[in-house]
């Protein structure tokens, strides 16, 4: 059954799994609610699928494997067009419900759902022109490569995007010849539901799609851990990447993940100072700082700190936190209780390591029933601080004094993540001298990060292993058949 959204009451109704192309509770009958953030309401109750349901979403997805696999590229690209097509027509649905599930205020959750046709589009594209190589050899003798499907693939999906990371990971596997078994966050299960919705509508042939919701240490690892799963891409703390790991190496799955990450926004002395603040709280507070690339260690040159400090102040006093579907709100609440205990209690530990010098606080006028925390700003910060070293995924950064070039890149170096930089300055030879020698995924220039279809993105170090999206990605969800022919005669 169609899940349907009340927009004005902020509920929902009819969550339910998709199986086989088929609508499903939980086989034991259990569901657990889905909150929204903004107020702490339950919105809807979602099955709490297992590993006796993980079991019959992989068996639907291995009987579709094979007829996917050898249905023509361009017939699997076209059904990915028509999806965007219907994500398109019910793109204020998908956000509304986006919004209300994950706590991204509503415009841009029409802007990242907005964005989704482009994935769809870019992976579609590639269906029908990625392919193997010919390869010479000695001797009379042809040999090639071909580029096949690893078959079933699984996605451990996060709460902070929910769909445009669903969609990411789903739209290379699927253009490529997979079959998918998604598992989104316990926190954000409402738009895959929707989503799954618009791949029957598409026409996807049934067990090519499949959605099965739940916790992670219930459904999540019960998928990981399947012998059938072939390849996992996840997307999540660096915690539940080593633990999905080790349970794919026990059925040797191939693994993509993309972990958590401490990112520097490094402030050169020749910046332009109102360009920089507006890209350092870009980087700390979209999504409330819940974003993988969270630019929370601000590393400001010690001859501009002051005057940076200064403008930092007076930007943020301009930030309107509250309810995302509030005109003019440009930063809701955080996903959930254990979310925000958690900021609040790195926010009370950097008051005993460093200077509290902006916030701190709950937001004034914000519902008391939601997850709100307010911009938040230390400065005096060792470099070892808890607060500067682990991922607090909350918005609060950490102001860090620099003044060569070779200290920058030790401090930004002596992390076990390695995910992203931005650097912000003039200096076009001292900016690409530091982005060389960083060690991190990706490096973002004058810019706050633009995620895209057909750019890579993903981790060095505990960040992360493998790359979503660009060309890159195609090497998640492919696995290489050598083939050679002998073109003598056996026998003379
Ligand atoms: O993440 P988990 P949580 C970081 C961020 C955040 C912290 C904890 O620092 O504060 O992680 O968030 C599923 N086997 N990021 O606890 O556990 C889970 O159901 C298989 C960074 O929510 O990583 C969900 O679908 N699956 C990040 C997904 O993993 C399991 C985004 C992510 O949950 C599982 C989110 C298990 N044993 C959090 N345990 C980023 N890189 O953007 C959980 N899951």
């Amino acid at each position: 059954m169609s899940l349907t959204l009340d927009s004005s009451a902020r509920t929902a109704e009819h969550a339910q799994m998709f199986i086989g192309g088929s609508w499903a509770g939980a086989g034991a009958g259990q569901t657990f609610p889905t909150v929204d953030p903004n107020t702490g309401r339950t919105i809807a109750q979602v099955p709490r699928g297992d590993s006796a349901d993980v079991d019959k979403a992989v068996a639907a997805a291995k009987a579709a494997a094979i007829d996917w696999q050898f249905t023509d590229a361009i017939v699997r690209a076209g059904l990915l067009r028509e999806l965007a097509a219907k994500v398109t027509e019910n793109a204020d649905e998908l956000a509304r419900l986006e919004a209300l599930d994950s706590g991204h205020y509503l415009a841009k959750a029409q802007e990242l759902v907005g964005a989704i046709p482009l994935w769809l589009d870019y992976f579609a594209s590639l269906a029908d022109k990625v392919g193997g190589r010919t390869i010479e050899v000695p001797g009379n003798k042809l040999s090639f490569t071909l580029l096949e499907p690893l078959g079933v693939t699984a996605h451990i999906i996060p709460w902070n995007y929910p769909l445009l990371i669903l969609v990411r990971s789903c739209a290379p596997a699927l253009a490529l010849g997979n079959t998918c078994v998604v598992k989104p966050a316990e926190d954000t299960s409402l738009s895959a539901l929707k989503f799954a919705e618009l791949v029957k509508e598409a026409g996807f042939p049934d067990g090519v799609f499949n959605v099965v919701t739940g916790y992670g240490a219930e459904a999540g690892a019960a998928l990981a851990a399947h012998p059938d799963v072939a390849g996992i891409t996840f997307t999540g703390s660096t915690e539940t990447g080593k633990q999905i790991a080790k349970l794919a190496a026990d059925h040797v799955a191939q693994v993509t993940l993309e972990l958590g990450g401490k990112s520097p926004t490094v402030v050169f002395p020749d910046a332009d100072l109102d360009e920089a603040v507006e890209v350092a709280v870009q980087g700390f507070l979209s999504h409330a700082g819940q974003v993988c690339v969270a630019g929370t260690k601000l590393f400001v040159h010690a001859d501009v700190q002051d005057a940076f400090l200064q403008k930092l102040t007076a930007r943020l006093d301009q930030t309107r936190v509250g309810d995302g579907f509030a005109d003019g709100t440009q930063m809701g609440p955080l996903i959930s209780k254990k979310q925000y205990d958690k900021v609040n209690s790195y926010i009370e530990i950097g008051k005993g390591e460093a200077t509290l010098y902006y916030g701190g606080d709950r937001p004034a006028g914000t519902d008391e029933g939601g997850f709100f925390v307010g911009p938040t700003v230390f400065t005096d910060v060792a470099h070892t601080a808890r607060i500067a070293t682990e991922e607090i995924f909350g918005p609060v950064a950490s102001v860090h004094a620099w003044s060569t070039e070779d200290e920058l890149v030790d401090a930004v170096n002596d992390s076990i993540y390695g995910l992203f930089a931005v650097l912000l300055g003039k200096d076009i030879t001292a900016l690409l001298s530091t982005a060389r020698r960083i060690q991190v995924g990706g490096v973002m220039i004058n810019d706050w990060f633009g995620e895209l279809p057909m750019t890579p993105h993903g981790g060095h170090k505990q960040s992360g292993t493998g790359r979503d999206e660009g060309l890159e990605s195609v090497h998640n969800y492919t696995q290489v058949k050598h083939i050679a022919i002998n073109l003598d005669p056996l026998r003379a």
